[in-house]
This record gives structure tokens, C-alpha cells and sequence, in this order.
């Protein structure tokens, strides 16, 4: 539906970045008042596009306020090179909670760092050549791509359009520099700061967050069609031909507000690869100029496809770019998730897929990951890459160091050989609490034990092999992407969740809201009905999600509109 009534008014966010187009508001003074221990709301906004997150702790939240900040480094791929994970790993330690957080767009985030050590920490993580510009704020982010190296030469290929748009698309202020870097305040008097408008996004940027993710059929490992903007390759003898471009894709919604929900991207059309840089910047722009800068409920890209339409958006981005894509080609995605174990990569070194649960890289008593990892990487000076499903890879590891990593990770807990169940493997949570602002339920802390009483309750009807894929967060903002999984927990508030059933394999379909208030010790009761039905009624390898999909769906029409 397109809106004709009267402009209405902007937003917040949208007049403090007008008057603030460096996005240095007053950050630099406050780092340096040792007595200030957080920042003003206004500078919060403009940090985040520092890749910085005022946070508290909300544990403690009772008793008094605690502030600490989340800092998300941006990885194009995933990819972390031995020497700046040797840095993220010390950091975490001196700065953070001495855990890393791999995040679902293969990103890394420190928690609980404190105010007095957040510019040490930045300083470290860009000494080390890495950044965190641009990770959050309205602004492209970390650009996604297939993080199982080298299965052939094309994944390279990809991962070097992933790194183009990621530099291409970061905005050109040069306040994060001065801050972070220099340890210096930007000169709001100098009049080419004070006129600043960046080339690309203009003074006010985007209205809303942007996502960017490279996918190579038949693997969906980065659940492409959850991003604003996408890129299928299309390939000929395993060589890149160019890429259907995907769009209006995101899964963020609020409970109780119909106008906001989760939507699959658009397949627009094909182009060669030579066009990639202009047709990704003609949909930022899109977005920079279409979106609804006076909401940001309905600020995202998917809002502006909804309303308006795939044939105006399609007419759009010719107009942008001076000429028509072509029809779409044919592809076809048939799976997601991650390799485990050792693999053999094509130029004939290794690779090792390890999965982390909840994708948190830490030490405990059973399992000492973190140092394992560190001592691992610091012998070998491994690759590390983080993937969309919050697990890493150790890659391009030389036939020779296999077996002595296979020991350094025995020696600390860790087995390479089925190193988790099945439904462990394909599971997701967010963090939600303690860290998170708008967490209105556990999901990460919780997510392991209500897998374990799933997995017993699979074992006794009969399934306990099948892979379920279990997502779960701790509100419906979908950071963890529950409303593509086979099985999506929804936070409604402490200790109840929304359940969302029949995702697919693929993750080409949305799920469906199944049950408005479920509450966590009563999961198993509300599954087994649901379980029991699917062991005795399911086609030969049909999954437990399109047995949802073809037998709830039919008989009880979907709760949500
Ligand atoms: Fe997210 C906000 C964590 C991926 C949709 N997300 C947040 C914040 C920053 C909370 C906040 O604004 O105060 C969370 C920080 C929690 C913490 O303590 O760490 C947070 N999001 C995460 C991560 C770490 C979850 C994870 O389990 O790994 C992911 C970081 C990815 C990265 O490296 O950039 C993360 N967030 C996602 C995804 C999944 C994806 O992009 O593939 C989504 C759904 C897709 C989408 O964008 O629609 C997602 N996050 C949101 C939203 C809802 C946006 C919307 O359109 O409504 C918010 C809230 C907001 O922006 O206002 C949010
Ligand atoms: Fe926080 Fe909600 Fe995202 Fe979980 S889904 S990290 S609770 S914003």
C-alpha cells in the first residue's frame, strides 16, 4: 500500500544524524571523562555505526545499572587471518568477558567490556588491521558469503565480491578513525567536517540497517533470502557467470504490531559480474531514498519491495544502473549448515569444521575451546573462519598438522569426530539475555538444556536421528533467524515463547506461527503430540518441517496473517 497522506515526521535517529552527519556526536569527550561510565542516548545511536553497543548488564539490573558495551567487528566472509584472531583472543581477555561471539553473519562481537577499557580494546582490534566500522547503524553491514573454504576455486571468486561491496559500501567519516585510532577529537570547527555529507549515503545515511550476503547454490548456508540484498552465483563449469540479484529481504517484527513481520527477498533478475559495485550501490540507494525515514518499524528495504512492488523496483535499479537485468536464471538451493570434521579442499591442503555451541568460543571445565583455539592457531597460524550458523572452521591446514591439532583439541575436550548430535549441529540462539536491551526472554543460556530434553524425547518416539533445525530468540527481532527454522522459539516474555513450525532444509520458507504462548518447562508436552504424529505419518525422508508444512498447514490455517 502506498501512503499519500501528508509527510509525516521524521524520526529521531533521522534528525540526530542530520545534524551529526560525522557520526562523532560527543563520543570522543565522554571516552575521555574517566568519571562518565556510559554515553549519552544520542551518542549511543552514532556509536553503533562505530560497531558499539551500550549495553548493562541485566543480571545485575536489580540492584543497580552496570553499563558495559557490546563491540561487533565486521569479517567480509568470516574470515579472520591467524595473527588479528591471536589479537581478538587476547583482547576478549584483557577487555571483554573473556568470550568471543560468533555471530549469525559471521561476525565476532566482545561482551561486558567497560567503558575505561572500550578505547583500548577498538585501538587493539584496528592496530590488527580489522575494524568495526559500519558493523551495526544505517549502513551496509558486514557483508556475508560461503565460509567452507575452497571446495573449489569459485568460493574465493565469491568471497573477492564480498570484500569489494563490504569496502565499497562503508561510509567515508572519518570520525571513527580519529576516536578510535588517533585517540583524537574530531574538529567539528573545520568547515569541511562541519559541511560533511558522505559521497554514497548522503547526511543522513540509510533510514534503517542494510544486510548484503553472497550465496553459491545448492548451499543456502547464509539464508540468503533474509537480506536486504542478495547474490546467487550463477555458475558454468564450476566457473562464475554472474549473479541473480535477490532483494527486500529481512525477518525483524514487534509482537502485537501487524504492520511489521518477517519477508523472503525477490528474485529481480540476472547481470554479469562486472556490474556487481553498481548494482549493490543502485539498491542501497533505493533504500537511501524510498525508505521510511518517519518509522523505523517500517524503515527496512523489505517494506519498500512490499509496498511499491518487484516490477517498480526492478524498473528502479535499470534506471540506476543505464540498463535492464536479465531474466533470472534457474538455480536451486537443497541444503544449509555447516561441514564438521576434517575435508579435503581443492588446491589439497584441509579444512576443519568445529561446532560451537551457541557459537560462544570459551573455556569451561569439560571443553577449553578458547585456549585450544589460541594454542592451535598461534603453533599453526591457521585461518580461522566464522560461519552464518555461529560455527568456525580452521582452514587451510597442511596435511602434515592434522593430527597434531586433532591432539591439541583432544587434549582440551574436543573430539573432531561427532563432536555434537545432530540436533545440536543445526541449532541456532542469540544471545538474549544478559546482554541484550530487548531480550524479553532467556535464549542462548537456555537453548542446550531444552535441546537435550528434545533430543530424549526424539530418541523415545522413535526419530532421535533426524535433523530438526532448532532456532531460538529471545524476542522477534530474528536475530538467530528462528522464522526460517524447521522448529523457531519466539521470546514473549520470561519464560515464554511463540512456536513457529515448518521451515525447510533449503531455507527458501518462511515458518509458521503454530502456538502464541508456550511456556519452557512445557516445550516437550506441546512437541510430543507433534513428534509422535510426524515418526508414524512422515514420506520416506520426508523432514519434520515439510511434514509440517504439508499436514499442520492444511489443517489448522496459519495464526499469523
Ligand atoms: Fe540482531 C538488534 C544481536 C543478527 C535482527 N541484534 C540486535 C542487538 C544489537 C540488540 C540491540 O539493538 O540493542 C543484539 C545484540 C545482542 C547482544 O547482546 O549481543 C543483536 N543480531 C545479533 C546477533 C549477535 C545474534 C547472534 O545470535 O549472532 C547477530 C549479529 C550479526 C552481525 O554480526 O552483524 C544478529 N539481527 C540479526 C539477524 C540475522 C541476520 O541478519 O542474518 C536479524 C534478522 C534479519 C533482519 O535483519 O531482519 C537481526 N537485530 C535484529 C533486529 C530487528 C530489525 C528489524 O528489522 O526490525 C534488531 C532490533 C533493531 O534493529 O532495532 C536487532
Ligand atoms: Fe536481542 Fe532479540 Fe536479537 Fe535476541 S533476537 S539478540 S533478544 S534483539
Amino acid at each position: 500500500m502506498i501512503t499519500t497522506a501528508a509527510p509525516a515526521k521524521l524520526s529521531h535517529n533521522e534528525v540526530i544524524k542530520d545534524a551529526n552527519p560525522t557520526l562523532a556526536g560527543t563520543i570522543a569527550s565522554t571516552l575521555a571523562d574517566a568519571r562518565a561510565d556510559r554515553f549519552s542516548e544520542d551518542d549511543g545511536q552514532f556509536l553503533k555505526f562505530h560497531g558499539i553497543y551500550q549495553q548493562d548488564d541485566r543480571d545485575a539490573r536489580k540492584v543497580a545499572k552496570h553499563y558495559m558495551f557490546m563491540v561487533r567487528g565486521r569479517l567480509p566472509g568470516g574470515v579472520v587471518p591467524a595473527s588479528q584472531y591471536l589479537v581478538f583472543d587476547h583482547l576478549a581477555e584483557a577487555y571483554g568477558n573473556n568470550t568471543l561471539r560468533i555471530t549469525s553473519r559471521q561476525g565476532f562481537q566482545f561482551h561486558g567490556v567497560v567503558k575505561s577499557g572500550l578505547g583500548k580494546l577498538m585501538k587493539g582490534i584496528n592496530d590488527a588491521l580489522s575494524t568495526t566500522l559500519a558493523a551495526c547503524g544505517d549502513v551496509n553491514r558486514n557483508v556475508m558469503a560461503p565460509s567452507t573454504p575452497s571446495t573449489s576455486p569459485l568460493v574465493e571468486r565469491v568471497l573477492e565480491d564480498a570484500r569489494l561491496l563490504c569496502r565499497s559500501l562503508l561510509p567515508k567519516t572519518r570520525a571513527y578513525h580519529q576516536i578510535w585510532v588517533e585517540g583524537q577529537e574530531l574538529d567539528l570547527a573545520d568547515k569541511s567536517e562541519k559541511d560533511f555529507v558522505d559521497p554514497l549515503y548522503g547526511k543522513t545515511y540509510l533510514p534503517r540497517k542494510f544486510k548484503t550476503a553472497f550465496a553459491i547454490p545448492p548451499l543456502n548456508d547464509v539464508d540468503i533470502f533474509t537480506n536486504c540484498l542478495g547474490f546467487i552465483a550463477i555458475t558454468e563449469n564450476d566457473a562464475l557467470v554472474g549473479y541473480n540479484l535477490t532483494a527486500g529481504g529481512g525477518l525483524g517484527m514487534s509482537h502485537g504490531n501487524s504492520e511489521t513481520f518477517p519477508r523472503i527477498a525477490d528474485v529481480v533478475g540476472f547481470f554479469s559480474p562486472e556490474h556487481i559495485e553498481a548494482v549493490a550501490k543502485a539498491v542501497l540507494t533505493i533504500h537511501r531514498d524510498w525508505g521510511d525515514r518517519t518509522n523505523r518499524k517500517h524503515a527496512r528495504l523489505k517494506y519498500v519491495l512490499e509496498d511499491r512492488g518487484v516490477e517498480w523496483f526492478r524498473e528502479e535499479v535499470a534506471r540506476r544502473i543505464g540498463f535492464k537485468l536479465e531474466s533470472a536464471r534457474p538455480f536451486k538451493f537443497t541444503k544449509q549448515g555447516d561441514l564438521f570434521g576434517w575435508h579435503r579442499q581443492f588446491d589439497g591442503n584441509y579444512f576443519l569444521g568445529l561446532y560451537v555451541e551457541t557459537g560462544r568460543i570459551k573455556d569451561t571445565a569439560s571443553c577449553q575451546l578458547k585456549s585450544a583455539l589460541r594454542k592451535i592457531v598461534e603453533q599453526f597460524r591457521t585461518e580461522v573462519r566464522l560461519t552464518p550458523s555461529q560455527n568456525l572452521i580452521l582452514a587451510n591446514v597442511s596435511q602434515e598438522s592434522r593430527d597434531a591439532i586433532t591432539s591439541i583439541l583432544a587434549g582440551h575436550g574436543i573430539s573432531v569426530e561427532n563432536q555434537a548430535t545432530v540436533i545440536r549441529r543445526a541449532s541456532m540462539a542469540c544471545p538474549a539475555l544478559p546482554t541484550c536491551g530487548l531480550a524479553l526472554a532467556e535464549s542462548e543460556r537456555v537453548l542446550p538444556d531444552i535441546l537435550t530434553r528434545i533430543e530424549a524425547l526424539l530418541t523415545e518416539l522413535g526419530v532421535g536421528d533426524e535433523e530438526i533445525i532448532i532456532r531460538s530468540t529471545g524476542c522477534p527481532n530474528g536475530c538467530a533467524r528462528p522464522y526460517m527454522a524447521e522448529i523457531g522459539f519466539v521470546g514473549k516474555s520470561p519464560n515464554k515463547y511463540q512456536l513457529y513450525l515448518g521451515g525447510n532444509e533449503s531455507s527458501t520458507r518462511l515458518n509458521r506461527l503454530y502456538k502464541e504462548i508456550v511456556k519452557t518447562e512445557d516445550i516437550v508436552t506441546e512437541l510430543r503430540p507433534l513428534i509422535g504424529r510426524y515418526a508414524q505419518e512422515r514420506l520416506a525422508g520426508e523432514r519434520f518441517g515439510d511434514w509440517c508444512a504439508r499436514m499442520l498447514w492444511k489443517e489448522n490455517p496459519p495464526a499469523q496473517s
